[in-house]
């Protein structure tokens, strides 16, 4: 095997590791809004479940943006404040979409939910993500706020509000992107908004398919040259 074989087959075992590791990229990130570097005044939630700051921070009002087609979005619920009916609607691309009522309050049965609860997932095309918050009762529901827009509610009733964080595996805010978002909704019907952020909380887990047949066929042939190599050296210094 010349030098050229050795390199090439090292750069083959490199890429079928590459291939078979989950892509490390984030795949979705927050735009815009304001940073905040402490827990909202009077937020329930966020303490009780364990969610710290490490460096990051929450951004009030951003938009969360899709950097890929064919994204799916695993909603998992965090807990609740609010004894409000609340509901999050999430759109995607293929089948319908993802529904979750919110309709525990504080206390037994409701509030902090430890570890979270997965709500289900859905699949987005790249762009603004598509998550709609609704108040529910009284009917008919009534468009809270979405990603990137708040409408203006009824006179003297403000508006509701979201705010995103980038969490790590630790449950930990951090400053750099990870494809795990803190999702924060602070609703304003009925009532002046407080801004605790804590009328509902869900995380939001971004993934794609991994190729898995291909990157293990990579990760077989870069083994296999690999192999070669090693048994070509022990020969050369036998
Ligand atoms: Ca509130
Ligand atoms: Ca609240």
């Amino acid at each position: 095997m010349n030098k050229l074989t050795r390199l090439s087959t090292l750069a083959a075992f490199a890429v079928g590791l590459g291939l078979a590791a989950p892509a490390q990229a984030a795949l979705v990130s927050i735009t815009g809004g304001s940073a905040t570097g402490s827990l909202p005044s009077g937020n329930s939630v966020l303490g009780p479940a364990g969610i710290t700051f490490a460096g990051g921070s929450i951004i009030k009002n951003g938009t969360l943006r899709i950097s890929e087609d064919d994204v799916t979005l695993t909603l998992y619920f965090v807990g609740s404040e609010s004894g409000w009916n609340d509901q999050i609607r999430l759109g995607n691309t293929a089948g319908a979409p993802l529904y979750h009522t919110e309709t525990f309050g504080a206390g037994a049965g409701g509030g902090v939910h430890n570890p979270e609860i997965s709500i289900g997932s859905v699949t987005q095309d790249a762009g603004r993500a598509n998550l709609r918050f609704y108040w529910t009762n009284p009917n008919p529901d009534k468009l809270l706020v979405k990603n990137g827009y708040s409408p203006p509610l009824i006179s003297g009733q403000g508006r509701a509000s979201l705010a995103f964080a980038y969490l790590n595996e630790l449950d930990q805010i951090v400053k750099d992107p990870t494809n795990r978002i803190l999702v924060l909704l602070d609703d304003a019907f009925g009532h002046h908004p407080d801004r605790d952020y804590d009328d509902g909380v869900w995380i939001l887990q971004a993934s794609t398919p991994v190729p898995l047949p291909a990157a293990a066929w990579l990760l077989l042939s870069g083994l296999v040259g690999f192999g070669a190599v090693a048994r070509r050296r022990k020969t050369a210094t036998g």
